[in-house]
């Protein structure tokens, strides 16, 4: 009997072939595919705001916790990335642009008590996931607000969503509502079903049971733009 999980599903399924350009050798992790398409994908519905009523709380092991609003955020200085990202159904898509406050640089506006090792990301509806501090503070980790020039769209994760390029896309919450710092790392909610804590592309960490490198080609059947 299987267990009927996603990340059971994802390691039932078959390898694709992937033929990768020499020229991209080094950009593209073991077992994705390149699409030029924009994939969406999530858990649940994609939330309804009344923006008036948006915030984004900084909480947990901070000297004081903040709370943001939509303004607050769009008036810190932004900053415009281009990276590659990597979902665990197996698409990659190459120099994407997004524009958004680095996380780092909002971290200037949070007093991160020294015990806040730790990331717990929270988002609608009902999404979390986990990441080291150590990992948000790159060039390339956003909070962001826009894609390709342009406001996120909704299903995309506006009005605001994290991008951290170097982990599985799913690391990348979208409608995000809450940063929570924290002396131990806890299981965001993929983390707790089968996926794997860290998510490294390059090394292929896309399961915490048996690395079984299977694909998921789930994201194909969704919808994309
Ligand atoms: N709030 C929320 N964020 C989420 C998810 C989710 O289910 N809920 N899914 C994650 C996964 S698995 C992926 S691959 C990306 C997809 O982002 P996209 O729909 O913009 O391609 O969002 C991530 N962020
Ligand atoms: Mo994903």
């Amino acid at each position: 009997m299987h267990k009927d999980t996603k990340a059971e599903r994802i390691k039932r399924m078959q390898i694709p072939a992937v033929d990768v350009p020499p020229e991209l050798a080094g950009r593209i992790p073991p077992g994705q595919v390149v699409t030029d398409r924009f994939p969406i994908l999530h858990e649940g519905e994609v939330p309804k705001y009344d923006m008036a009523a948006w915030s984004l709380r900084v909480f947990g092991e901070v000297a004081e916790e903040k709370t943001f609003s939509y303004d607050d955020i769009l008036a810190l200085p932004h900053t415009q990335i281009q990276c590659d990202i990597h979902c665990v159904t197996r698409w990659s898509k190459l120099d994407t642009v997004w524009e958004g406050v680095r996380f780092r640089d909002f971290l200037q506006l949070i007093d991160v008590k020294p015990e806040g090792k730790y990331v717990m990301i929270h988002a609608d509806n009902d999404y979390e996931t986990n990441v080291p501090l150590a990992d948000l503070m790159g060039d390339d980790i956003l909070l962001a607000t826009t894609f390709d020039g342009k406001p996120l769209t909704l299903k995309h994760g506006w009005p605001l969503r994290l991008v951290v390029p170097h982990l599985y896309f799913w690391k990348s919450a979208k409608w995000i509502r809450g940063i929570e710092f924290m002396a131990e790392d806890h299981e965001g909610f993929w983390e707790r079903n089968g996926f794997h804590n860290v998510a490294d592309p390059f090394e292929e960490q896309r399961f915490s049971g048996e690395a079984i490198p299977i694909p998921e080609d789930e994201w194909v059947r969704k919808e994309f733009d």
